[in-house]
């Protein structure tokens, strides 16, 4: 029997499946866990996302100035070594993104103006999520060029280092790279191949998605970079990751799909991607030989999915 899947991009409403293993209420750990403040200001921000339906403008944020302060601290840090290692692209966007949509290190960007901005380069669109979603949801949204987006910011004991996706992560991790063409392309394949698969198969995609849009590097005029976001948005692992430390090996995605991996510390190991066109046609060609019963298309008109 084939899982549920959202058909039109408003079906998206019913994909708010949260995990919460690194939830400020629920995890010991988490550095917010022992600050009423902090929590209640999640639980609002929580509140908004889960009130949002696909259509309504997006919920904007009045941040605080200790919010504030955390962004700056965590923007300023990367930026200085983003220039050595981060991927063409995603200097490029940033740099538009500078120009154009506000980054920098004094005001958190609100998701409605960089959802704006993703919609006019690549036709991806943010939309408010309260925390980690399940797998099948989250690439779900992607095949409708929808990326799921937190909203809060990390705690500001751990400026450096959130145990789950923020608006710091998103904003400098994702949202740079998702103005590019053909990576947007890349991420909304592997959305597609989502919809419907079996769990078996859920895991495979979740585990090409850490290692590509998460923790991927790529090959560039005979030096490696990084574009993953969970890199780009860790200054710990981005200086690790290119090191020579870690180990690599050549993105392939039969043997990228079922390499274990951990979220609890840095990455024993990185696939390198010859480039971005490259990874999107060994993909698909990996996408293809996932078992559905049925094919999909999606209609960008109409923003829905054809499955034929
Ligand atoms: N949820 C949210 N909110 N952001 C993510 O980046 C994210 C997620 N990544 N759920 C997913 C899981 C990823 O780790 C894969 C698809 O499992
Ligand atoms: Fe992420």
């Amino acid at each position: 029997k084939v899982p549920w899947f959202p058909r039109q991009i408003k079906d998206l409403d019913r994909c708010n499946m949260l995990i919460t293993k690194f939830d400020p209420d629920m995890d010991h750990d988490h550095p917010g866990f022992n600050d009423p403040e902090y929590r209640k200001r999640r639980a609002f921000i929580s509140e908004l996302a889960f009130r949002h339906k696909q259509g309504d403008p997006l919920p904007t944020l009045e941040y605080t100035a200790e919010e504030v302060a955390t962004w700056r601290q965590v923007y300023r840090q990367l930026r200085s070594i983003y220039p050595s290692l981060a991927c063409r692209q995603f200097l490029d966007s940033l740099q538009q993104l500078e120009r154009e949509c506000g980054y920098g290190e004094d005001r958190i960007p609100q998701l409605r103006e960089v959802s704006a901005f993703l919609k006019e380069k690549t036709g991806f669109q943010l939309r408010p999520v309260a925390g980690l979603l399940s797998a099948r949801d989250f690439l779900a949204s992607l095949a409708f060029r929808v990326f799921q987006c937190t909203q809060y910011i990390r705690h500001s004991s751990a400026p450096m280092h959130s145990p789950e996706p923020d608006c710091c992560h998103e904003l400098l991790g994702h949202v740079p790279m998702l103005s590019d063409k053909e990576f947007a392309q890349f991420s909304q394949e592997i959305g597609l191949a989502s919809l419907g698969a079996s769990d078996e198969d859920i895991e495979k995609l979740s585990t090409l998605y850490w290692f590509t849009v998460e923790f991927g590097l790529c090959k560039q005029n005979g030096a490696v970079k990084a574009y993953g976001a969970g890199l780009l948005s860790s200054y710990g692992e981005l200086v690790y990751a290119l090191s020579n430390e870690p180990e690599y090996k050549p993105f392939n995605p039969e043997e990228t799909a079922v390499q274990p991996y951990q979220d609890q510390t840095y990455q024993p190991v990185y696939f390198v991607a010859e480039s971005f066109e490259d990874a999107k046609i060994k993909l698909r060609r990996y996408s293809a030989t996932v078992k559905r019963p049925f094919t999909v298309r999606y209609d960008p008109f109409t923003c829905s999915v054809e499955v034929l």
